[in-house]
């Protein structure tokens, strides 16, 4: 049984989201973030060491990290879609993607989340970070192109983890001139996975609700 420990406005959302688009069975169990600090409360802190969500079980298992659990569900359960052929010309592609989402691509905006945090909006190290975070989403502009989606004609989970980044730019006000990415987000948010995503998971700030 896989039971998705889910955080509001969080990157738990993109496993709801993986899951849906997987069609797998899963029980949700829902924590709300503290409304001052935004961190996640005692529970969440109780079920794993690192205390973040998203946090899969698996029959007892726990994985946390997001990008470890899409690659989980992916390899245990995925039967092959939502992902590229290991063997083809885009596995390489795929796999940067995945990692650089979860890394590279959202360093940027966690110093973008501290800067505001402690004060610094406007410092070096706020500037940096809106540099960097600009230089990756030229990234995901180059990947996309004229594709669909980041692998061309098929869907992937990349799609789905990379989409985070420019949600989270924009929340932190540094998103702008991108129409490529833009066409893609609302090619994202049409799909009928994403729309049950948000309907099992509860509103999300990050993206324009398909309920309204
Ligand atoms: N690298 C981890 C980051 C997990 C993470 O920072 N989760 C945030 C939500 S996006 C969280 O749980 N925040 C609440 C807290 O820190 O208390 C992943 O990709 O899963």
């Amino acid at each position: 049984m896989l039971t998705l420990h889910h955080l509001n406005n969080s990157r738990s959302q993109k496993i709801v989201w993986l899951l849906e688009e997987l069609g797998l069975p899963y029980e949700l169990v829902c924590y709300q973030r503290d409304p001052v600090t935004l961190l996640g409360p005692p529970a969440l802190k109780a079920l794993h060491p690192l205390g973040k969500s998203p946090v899969l079980d698996d029959d007892g298992q726990l994985l946390s990290e997001s990008g470890a659990i899409t690659q989980y569900l992916l390899t245990r359960y995925g039967k092959g879609r939502l992902a590229p052929d290991p063997a083809g010309p885009d596995a390489t592609r795929f796999l940067e993607c995945l990692y650089f989402a979860v890394s590279a691509g959202m360093n940027p905006v966690m110093f973008k989340v501290y800067a505001r945090a402690f004060k610094l909006v406007g410092e070096p190290l706020d500037l940096a970070a809106t540099a960097e975070l600009e230089h990756a989403l030229r990234f995901i502009d180059l990947l996309l192109g004229e594709r669909t989606w980041l692998m061309g004609d098929l869907f992937t989970a990349a799609d789905i983890q990379m989409s985070f980044i420019p949600e989270l730019a924009k929340a932190v006000g540094a998103f702008s001139g991108h129409p490529v990415i833009e066409a893609w987000q609302a090619r994202l948010y049409a799909r009928p996975a994403f729309r049950r995503s948000i309907e099992r998971g509860g509103a999300y700030a990050f993206a324009p609700s398909p309920l309204d």
